[in-house]
């Protein structure tokens, strides 16, 4: 059953520490193995892919079946319920339209004579896309990371997951891929897949960037890789607060809470609320519904471990365990949760009001189900079309315009002792230079 804390006697609660606990930044021993993997795949390229391939997956791939190929990608159309389909492509269209208004442009100042500063923004070139094996394939998640790529213009989409023992890939990745615009699609996974994209094989090509949730050993993997190529975020278990009063259905916020409680035995599903009546309903509804779940061992687990009912004295105190906790997800099922969001500072994803239930984020509305986890809303943002793009500061200076500030870039080089600097602006008006 899911504990209820009280907090409205001023004492603290370990629910905090337990949280954070759950973080995946601490795994020493399998950060010395992910190592050892990335450096094999960066020394020995396709080689090493196809035998941590044979090892961890069991299947025994030929370089020439490394690649998906069309005829692949045919094939998983016959199987895929073409309602399914359509249903992809309306969700692949509302991502691609929330994105579209993310898009920034270049911009160029010339607010003082002579001079034009600016900024200009491009699209990363090869974006690689992880999508993680087995239960955890999720199409939708192949449309929030690839559909935001293709919006910014990203040239090369490569994706790779791991394949099944039968060397196949779930249809409905390879489907969701090919509506979002993916151009190649690999046969590997796990911490070998994430190396091969950083660094290249003679077969996967390099990436700028690697996007996509994956297992503690492809989070291990994008950490190893950083710098050698930028990665999105490192995703943590799924995790939902809600934010009730006492005009929340309790029938709903139970079966919100146990959304996500369903995904991982660490998710945590966490509600907060000013009223007594609503905790306690809640309480009974959770027992209820999790008794029919299919997945009701793991959201059983997760709600017992990591779940919790926390109860206020008010909105403004809920808002305050919501900025401490920073949850990927919010719902604000209270009366007027557009005021309550005033108060807001730290959530991935904000749900207002109690029709706004949280899979309609994770499958249509079309915002990014790429959110941060285990606390870092606090400093992460959804995963979002600046992610695919990057910016190159434009400068530009007429003679007169460098001639009225040189004495104060001579003197600031000089200062730090750089002659050389100091030079470079000193040679252009010498004797002789100008023209
Ligand atoms: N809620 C997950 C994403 C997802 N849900 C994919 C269903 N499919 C992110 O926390
Ligand atoms: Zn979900």
């Amino acid at each position: 059953m899911i504990k209820i804390i009280d907090l409205r006697c001023g004492k603290d609660s370990d629910i905090f520490e337990n949280l954070a606990s759950r973080s995946q930044l601490e795994y020493r021993d399998v950060l010395d193995r992910v190592e050892e993997i990335v450096a094999n795949v960066r020394r020995n390229g396709d080689k090493a892919v196809l035998e941590y391939t044979a090892m961890f997956d069991k299947v025994q791939l030929t370089l020439g079946k490394l690649r998906v190929t069309e005829k692949e990608i045919k094939e998983a159309y016959t199987k895929v319920d073409p309602k399914l389909v359509e249903v992809i492509k309306r969700s692949r269209d509302n991502i691609w339209n929330f994105h579209e208004k993310q898009k920034e442009k270049s911009w160029f100042s010339t607010e003082k004579e002579g001079v034009i500063v600016g900024q200009l923004y491009r699209p990363l070139e090869v974006v690689g896309v992880y999508v993680p094996g087995g239960t955890a394939a999720y199409p939708s998640s192949v449309l929030m990371c690839a559909v935001p790529a293709k919006v910014a213009g990203v040239s090369k989409i490569v994706m790779t997951t791991p394949p099944g023992k039968d060397e196949k890939i779930n249809p409905a990745i390879l489907v969701a891929a090919n509506e979002a615009g993916v151009d190649e699609i690999y046969k590997v996974g796990g911490a070998q897949a994430v190396a091969a994209q950083a660094f290249g094989t003679e077969t996967i090509p390099k990436v700028d960037k690697i996007v996509g949730p994956g297992n503690i050993y492809v989070a291990m993997a994008k950490r190893t890789v950083y710098g050698y190529c930028d990665i999105d975020m490192i995703a943590g278990p799924s995790e939902i607060m809600v934010v009730a009063d006492e005009t929340a259905n309790p029938v709903f916020v139970a079966a919100d809470l146990l959304s996500q409680a369903e995904h991982d035995i660490l998710a945590s599903s966490i509600l907060v609320t000013t009223s007594e009546d609503i905790a306690k309903e809640v309480q009974r509804e959770l027992e209820a519904q999790l008794a029919v779940l299919e997945r009701k061992e793991i959201a059983g687990k997760s709600i017992a471990d990591y779940g919790a009912i926390i109860i206020v004295e008010s909105l403004k105190d809920a808002a305050t365990v919501v900025n401490r906790i920073a949850p990927e997800h919010l719902e604000l099922c209270v009366k007027d949760p557009f005021a309550a969001l005033g108060d807001i500072k730290n959530a991935g994803a904000i749900f207002l009001g109690n029709y706004s239930t949280e899979p309609l984020g994770d499958y249509f509305a079309g915002p990014n189900h790429v959110l941060p986890t285990s606390g870092t809303a606090r400093f992460f943002s959804p995963l979002n079309l600046s992610d695919f793009m990057k910016k190159s500061s434009i400068i530009s200076y007429t003679r007169d315009a460098l001639q009225k500030v040189k004495d104060d870039v001579i003197l600031f080089a000089e200062s730090e002792g750089l002659g050389a600097h100091a030079n470079a602006i000193r040679v252009r008006f010498q004797d002789g230079q100008d023209k």
